[in-house]
């Protein structure tokens, strides 16, 4: 009951501090004048932004990039969603990005944009994000903005602290918020305490390649592990989990995961697990999950179901886990740049408590145990703490870090960013956000190597910041300025679906790589046309294949006959174009999929089941030249029994 009351506290909170600022209008001595700010971030025509931001659209499933410090929008990547702008999920050759184990599942819930790092730094290659309803992580490449690969997670549930990389990319790490049976099996929830697990699952990534491989899950106990953190320089071997709901609770989680004083971080030395799995341990278990690549010179992608993933208990790995008691409800778990440091976002906590990495080890040493769980030892709390955080605010969630020796640590619910120090961790600055801030970003902020010019809020509630569109309104981003004493409000921008975490790196870390075209002679799609004079039609049984190009401004074929109902007609369009820009789209009447949108040297497929007999027009979607309305063809459909040949033409 105590535990309901502090809940109903908070909730209160939460709405006075959102009242409170609403009437403060603009945030007082925080903000700049409109002028300052308006030029800090103002990036004139013609001119690029600095850097890119990488924010996850939540329950979009998608992800979006922003630039900075402007705040405009550049593109919408669809990861865990289907998108009729870029086909994506749609034309025949994304839809295996979507499969899982459980079939085909266009949505998901994204929080965690992640980059890959080299020596502990951003290094512009790749961005990772976790789908956390149906648990999958994906991998994006940063040369053409594409998702090219998304491996499910087998005995996961709600893949929530993922997905993070290790200091230098060997492996993409993920686990579970919500423990589950292992194996999953018909049992009753009341078995919860003996049955459940919590998987955290480790996926080797090829450096060359960004090849994912799922390497091995450990099955730790049915905690809820909410997020995670690599170590760096001298904790680069090691892994963060923050975990909640150490009672094991299986209902009323609300109040009955919230009795402990302490929950945990647990840390895992992933070095000495990939040593021992190495040497054959642990047990190979079958699970089903999805696997699925995307091929840059197929331009397709194919989904494998794997069968089976290596296991191992805690018990197989002596001396590789441990706990790191941290108070009520550890949400955030970060690392400074140093590595030393690891920071634990209590989200019912008064105080933020620092761990220390290095008295962690002595601890460790001097086995500094309070008892253990399952077997895996229980540090002491006071032999691992740097540190506390005093007065911080209330909800500390998350804390990103400059390359001043400060961090900066998100409060819900008080809705504002505290910054406060790493020598002796006292505040030194607060500044509202409109409101409810989850998470926040500096760019490189969670590598050794901030580039810590700003601070973006991503805020779950924007009330009156913005005009009003219905019930919904639109989540936001609030940019600051770090580069002083006193944070500063520069600038508030829209984002899409609900921003969680984000990534931010310096733009010539990523412009100068990216792709401009796909070249035509490297294109090994199984139905690409290299040429307007091998467009042609070919029937295979119900089946009619069209081989077709598109260049300004002009299809070929673009007079089709021969296509009867009940006909599967797949339309292979490849853009001859080689020229930065110049994408074709292609959309043909009552086609029950999206249009298609073709990069230069690109193949993509709409299949088209024609209802009935007639005429139908297909034009180009994308105003691509002068003549771009002139950019259109007709299809004759002929009754299912009629015996109208297949012919075309190559007008111009
Ligand atoms: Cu704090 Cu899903 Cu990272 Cu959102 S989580 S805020
Ligand atoms: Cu091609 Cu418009």
């Amino acid at each position: 009951m105590k535990r309901l009351t502090l809940w109903s506290l908070l909730g209160l909170a939460i709405v006075a501090s959102a009242v409170f600022v609403s009437c403060s209008k603009g945030g007082g001595k925080a903000s700049v004048g409109a002028a300052d700010a308006a030029s800090a971030v103002y990036v004139a025509p013609g001119e690029k932004d600095e850097f890119y931001n990488f924010v996850s659209g939540g329950f979009s499933g998608q992800l979006a990039v922003y630039g900075l410090p402007s705040g405009r929008l550049f593109r919408v990547i669809p990861v865990f969603s289907v998108d009729p702008e870029k086909s994506w999920g749609f034309s025949e050759e994304t839809k295996p990005m979507l499969m899982t184990s459980h079939g085909f599942i266009p949505w998901d819930d994204a929080h965690h944009p992640d980059m890959s790092q080299t020596d502990g730094v951003p290094d512009g290659k790749y961005v990772f994000i976790n789908g956390n309803n149906t648990p999958r992580i994906a991998r994006i490449d940063l040369k053409d903005f594409r998702t090219k690969e998304i491996i499910e997670l087998p005995n996961s549930a709600g893949n929530h602290s993922s997905p993070f990389s290790t200091q230098n990319s060997e492996y993409v790490i993920a686990g579970t918020r919500f423990s589950v049976p292992i194996p999953n099996e018909d049992v009753s929830i009341d078995t919860y305490k003996e049955k459940f697990k919590g998987a955290l699952s480790f996926i080797k990534m090829d450096k060359n390649s960004g090849a994912f491989n799922l390497a091995w899950q450990i099955l730790m106990p049915g905690f809820d592990y909410d997020l995670a953190r690599c170590g760096k320089g001298p904790s680069g071997d090691w892994m963060f989990y923050t975990c909640y709901n150490s009672e094991k609770a299986n209902t009323m989680k609300e109040i009955n995961a919230s009795q402990n004083d302490k929950d945990f971080i647990v840390a895992v030395n992933w070095k000495k697990i990939e040593a021992f799995v190495a040497q054959g341990k642990g047990q190979i278990i079958t699970s089903r999950y999805a696997h699925n690549v995307y091929n840059d010179e197929t331009h397709s992608a194919t989904s494998t179901i794997k069968t089976s993933v290596r296991v191992v208990t805690p018990a197989d790995v002596p001396g590789c886990i441990y706990y790191i008691p941290t108070p009520k409800s550890p949400h955030g778990c970060d690392v400074d740049p140093s590595g030393e440091y690891i920071v634990g976002g209590g989200k019912l906590a008064t105080v933020i408590p620092v761990m220390s990495f290095s008295k962690m080890i002595k601890a460790i040493e001097s086995k500094a145990f309070d008892g253990e769980i399952d077997g895996i030892s229980v540090l002491k709390y006071d032999a691992c703490l740097a540190g506390e955080v005093k007065n911080p605010g209330l909800g500390p969630l998350h804390t990103e870090f400059d390359d001043k020796g400060n961090a900066y640590t998100s409060m819900f619910v008080s809705s504002e960013i505290t910054k406060w120090s790493l020598k002796d961790f006292k505040v030194i600055d607060k500044v509202p956000t409109y409101y409810s801030i989850g998470h926040l970003c500096i760019p490189g902020g969670n590598s050794k190597k901030p580039w810590g010019k700003y601070v973006i809020a991503y805020n779950k509630i924007t009330k009156d910041r913005y005009l009003p569109t219905g019930p919904e309104l639109t989540q936001s981003a609030q940019l600051y300025d770090i580069s002083g004493e006193k944070m500063k409000l520069l600038l508030d921008f829209p984002t899409i679906g609900e921003p969680h975490y984000a990534q931010a790196v310096p733009a010539d870390l990523i412009a100068p790589n990216s792709t401009k075209i796909y070249k035509i002679e490297n294109n090994k799609h199984p139905y690409v046309t290299r040429k307007e004079a091998d467009a042609r039609v070919e029937r295979k049984g119900n089946e009619v294949h069209i081989y077709m190009t598109s260049i300004r401004s002009h299809f070929a074929p673009d007079n089709i006959e021969g296509v009867k109902v009940g006909d599967k007609v797949y339309w292979h369009v490849t853009n001859l174009e080689q020229d930065w820009d110049v994408p074709h789209g292609f959309a043909v009447l009552g086609n029950n999929n999206a249009e298609l949108l073709i990069m230069p040297g690109e193949t993509s497929t709409a299949t088209w089941e024609p209802k009935y007999a007639g005429v139908y027009a297909f034009y180009c979607t994308d105003f691509c030249s002068a003549l771009h309305q002139e950019m259109q063809g007709y299809v004759r459909v002929s009754g299912a029994g009629s015996s109208t040949p297949i012919t075309w033409n190559n007008k111009k």
